[in-house]
């Protein structure tokens, strides 16, 4: 025998008594390593003779082979074995307790959305949505604010570079796109609320950039104010818990309403910290009004067969005033502890018939 048949014989014999992973991974290194037996074999080509090169080269080559497959097919056993012993080894409790999950919560302005969607699903309207980003026609003209109106320059527009129509496109700056959008794609009756993010160019306190909005819309034949006050005064009761909350109307203006009115409620202010029911003081909440006749024919509805009433709300505002939250900034910071202490149990979903007031 020579050096090749005892180097390979040696190690096959080695490989074959491996006891463990880590002892085959030793023969591994000692053979095939870059200072490996086997890989030395091969360094010593160089110093025989050129005609006897290529048969030792294919030697060698045959015995790094033989070395190779035989550490394979050992890895092999030793893992299957190594696994059956841990198998047999290991055993699960399957009456332990399982271990808690922190689980998520809903945000404030997620959860007034789900009060007041269930509110005023319980009156008949349905959820509609809308793009993020209008058209000209959608969020202004649409709505009786044609160019150059000065409430155009009061809803601090954010532009963008693409147009529609020869009009920059914007993002909306209230929901009211929404509903022009149902009209024209829906026949009327028409009962819808439309919550969503709107944009307007302002930041302090108690404005940011992106704020959330609830619409709302009733057309029918025959709606009339006294529809708009039942569903308002309704809304505002449920919301705050409060059977009998003081309310007003007073009269607005609102270029897309005719008559327009702004909603307050009752509360006091007792030494700077504000109370919503009784006292003498009044908080506004929403904005209504009757849909004006020109927005009903720019959004393909006969004014002399159908009228009716619309309403917006601020939903930050509204979570700001029910839950105590002082700065409406910190609603959009997404740091998990203000989440945690400011947000609700998932599981605790609102209905009408479990009562709204937490
Ligand atoms: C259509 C027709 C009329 C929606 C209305 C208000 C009054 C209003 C503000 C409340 C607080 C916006 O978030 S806020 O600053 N909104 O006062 N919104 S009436 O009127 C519509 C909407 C759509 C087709």
């Amino acid at each position: 025998m020579d050096d090749v048949d005892t180097i390979t014989t040696s190690f096959l014999t080695q490989i074959a008594e491996a006891g463990d992973t880590a002892a085959l991974e030793d023969l591994r290194v000692a053979a095939l390593g870059r200072k490996g037996a086997v890989t030395g074999l091969m360094k010593t080509l160089g110093q025989a003779a050129p005609e006897d090169r290529k048969a030792l080269g294919q030697r060698f080559n045959q015995a790094k082979d033989k070395v190779a497959l035989a550490l394979d097919s050992r890895r092999t056993e030793l893992d299957q074995s190594e696994m059956l012993a841990r198998l047999g080894g290991e055993t699960i409790d399957v009456t332990l307790p399982a271990r808690p999950r922190p689980d998520g919560r809903i945000h404030p302005v997620s959860q007034v959305v789900e009060e007041i969607t269930a509110i005023f699903a319980d009156m008949g309207f349905a959820v509609a949505e809308g793009p993020d980003i209008e058209d000209d026609f959608h969020n202004f003209t649409a709505l009786n604010i044609p160019p150059e109106h000065p409430a155009r320059q009061m809803h601090d527009t954010f532009y963008l570079d693409q147009e529609a129509n020869d009009e920059k496109l914007v993002m909306r700056t209230h929901t009211s796109p929404v509903q022009i959008r149902h009209m024209q794609s829906n026949e009327p009756p028409h009962r819808i609320i439309a919550p969503g993010r709107t944009y307007r160019s302002d930041s302090d306190q108690t404005h940011t950039p992106m704020f959330h909005q609830i619409e709302g819309l009733a057309i029918d034949r025959d709606i009339h104010m006294g529809h708009l006050k039942g569903c308002l005064v309704d809304f505002a009761r449920t919301i705050f818990g409060i059977e009998d909350l003081p309310f007003r109307f007073r009269p607005s203006h609102f270029p897309f309403t005719e008559p327009s009115a702004e909603m307050d409620i009752g509360c006091s202010r007792v030494n700077g910290e504000l109370r919503i029911g009784g006292g003498d003081d009044w908080l506004e909440i929403l904005g209504c009004g009757m849909v004006h006749p020109k927005v009903l024919k720019h959004a393909g509805v006969d004014p002399d067969v159908w009228q009716g009433f619309a309403f917006g709300l601020g939903i930050d505002r509204i979570a700001m005033l029910k839950y105590g939250i002082a700065d409406l900034r910190s609603f959009f910071d997404g740091d998990v502890r203000w989440l945690r202490h400011y947000g609700f149990d998932p599981l605790d979903i609102p209905t009408l018939a479990a009562g709204l007031a937490r």
